[in-house]
């Protein structure tokens, strides 16, 4: 239990309203460190008192204090000896104790706040006061905590996880949008010129991506969590059924549902862009078009285009992009943090994927047998990484220490017919070879190591229609 005693001493500014900010500031910030967690976790209280003072009173107890003699907004003052959210002394445990039969109790210490200029500082910020005094509660309790900005190392780790902790409590436009449309629209494309890498292979071959791909972008301005969706078509085998299910929950999670579509097409809204933006519409969610490939479309075509899908639906936005290019992307997130609900982020800033270094390897794989086998070859054939080891050792360059990362990997690729098998291997294992190679060098740049890679070819017929090597290979919808 977090246990925070207030006491007013001034009269401008009613107590009412600020208490909940206090509390709501504090509490997150304490509860933010290990430390406090632990001692909760064995049943201790944490005790902060916090009181409000004018301003003149302020710099009266700032000159005492700290031997300035000018206005603060807020000051600390720990009751104990921490550095950076850890005590320099292990709290000894009959410290703790109260009374006889009494909660076990730790006072960190006070903060004292100066509401009239931390009003006075929100009005010249340009923010509001609530936001000003979240900030210089978490600014308080982290000094409480041992945090501290006497020395640059120290203000970097102090103002990140005091950034990082007012994030938390600020509402911005966050959400989740659908990256949907039929294959080789650019939807992946997309979603790696967003997070800056790649996270979805792309390729000039339809139905690239098997499953939905989360990638979340965060600013201060807003956090959207993009799914990227494999592209809509008649499913033929339960792999194909799994595929649209895992576009169709995608557009079921979502806040905003994007469909992308080619600028190259003809003005017409396709059965299957009708259907998803029929279930956007039936979950009351907005739909925004984007039109991609701008780049290589004549101007002229991208207006008859718009006009088609607003004469049927009135969509909630028209986004011409080029993928490829990046062009009208920032015109995209504009429409996007336009349209999504105002709230908490979702997501903590380290978490930018769902994709596991093991599952882009998988993919990594998986793209060198699309860009080098034909016809039917990579849609009978999926892989699995059946060994991901890591190994780090030291290279000492004349004592200057490097750490070398090395993973060995073995890889399997499952393929329906023995007649796929033969292609895939090539005369005297030529096509295996340089599908290796090419593999092994793009995994190395993802995994920033050196990487051992054994790839082997399986025949498993007809495993598209069976559940278990569908799970297997990470494709069997999340039920
Ligand atoms: N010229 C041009 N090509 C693009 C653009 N965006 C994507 N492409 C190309 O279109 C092809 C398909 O791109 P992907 O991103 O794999 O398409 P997708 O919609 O994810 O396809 P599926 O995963 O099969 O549903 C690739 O060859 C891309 O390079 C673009 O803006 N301009
Ligand atoms: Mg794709």
């Amino acid at each position: 239990m977090i246990e925070l005693n207030h006491c007013n001493r001034q009269r401008v500014f009613p107590l009412g309203p600020v208490v909940p900010i206090v509390r709501e500031a504090a509490t997150h910030a304490l509860f933010s460190t290990p430390f406090v967690q632990n001692l909760m976790a064995d049943g201790v209280r944490i005790s902060v008192d916090w009181s409000l003072i004018g301003p003149r009173a302020m710099r009266k107890l700032n000159r005492e204090q700290r031997a300035v003699d000018l206005e603060t907004d807020i000051l600390s003052f720990p009751a104990r000896e921490m550095s950076n959210g850890n005590p320099i002394v292990a709290v000894p445990l009959w410290e703790l104790a109260g009374e006889e039969g009494a909660q076990k109790t730790l006072f960190l210490g006070d903060i004292v706040i100066a509401p009239a200029i931390v009003s006075k500082q929100a009005e010249s910020l340009g923010h509001s006061f609530e936001h000003e005094l979240k900030f210089l509660v978490i600014h308080g309790i982290l000094h409480l905590l041992g945090y501290d900005h006497v020395d640059r190392e120290d203000e970097v780790e102090m103002i990140a996880l005091q950034k990082r902790l007012m994030a938390d409590l600020l509402e911005v436009p966050c959400g989740f949008v659908a990256l949907t449309g039929r294959p080789n629209v650019g939807k992946s494309t997309l979603l790696n010129e967003l997070s800056e890498r790649t996270l979805a292979i792309t390729s000039a071959k339809p139905q690239t991506t098997r499953s939905a791909i989360r990638s979340v972008l965060t600013t201060d301005e807003y956090q959207i969590a993009f799914l990227d969706t494999p592209g809509l078509h008649k499913p033929k085998n339960v792999l194909g059924k799994s595929m649209m299910k895992a576009a169709s929950g995608a557009i079921s999670q979502a806040d905003v549902v994007a469909v992308m579509i080619d600028a190259s097409w003809n003005p017409f809204v396709g059965e299957l862009e009708r259907q998803v933006i029929e279930q956007a519409k039936h979950g009351n969610k907005p739909v925004i078009l984007i039109i991609n490939k701008v780049d290589r479309a004549p101007k002229e075509d991208i207006l008859p285009l718009i006009k088609a899908y607003d004469d049927l639906y009135q969509l909630n936005a028209y986004v011409p992009i080029s993928a490829l290019d990046g062009d009208g992307i920032d015109r995209l997130i504009d429409e996007i943090k336009r349209l999504l609900p105002v709230r908490r982020r979702i997501f903590d800033l380290s978490d930018e994927t769902d994709q596991t270094e093991r599952m882009l390897t998988a993919e990594l794989v998986r793209r060198e047998i699309l860009t080098q086998t034909n016809q039917e070859i990579p849609y009978g054939v999926t892989v699995i990484i059946e060994r991901f080891e890591e190994q780090e050792s030291l290279n000492d360059l004349k004592n200057d220490q490097e750490r070398l990362r090395r993973v060995e990997i073995d890889a399997v690729i499952l393929c329906s017919r023995s007649s796929h098998k033969q292609i895939l291997l090539g005369k005297g294992g030529s096509k295996i070879k340089s599908m290796g190679i090419s593999a092994r060098e793009s995994i190395e740049k993802l995994l920033d190591a050196s990487v051992y890679l054994s790839l082997f070819v399986k025949v498993k017929p007809d495993w598209q229609n069976r559940p278990q090597d569908l799970k297997e290979a990470g494709l069997f919808g999340e039920e």
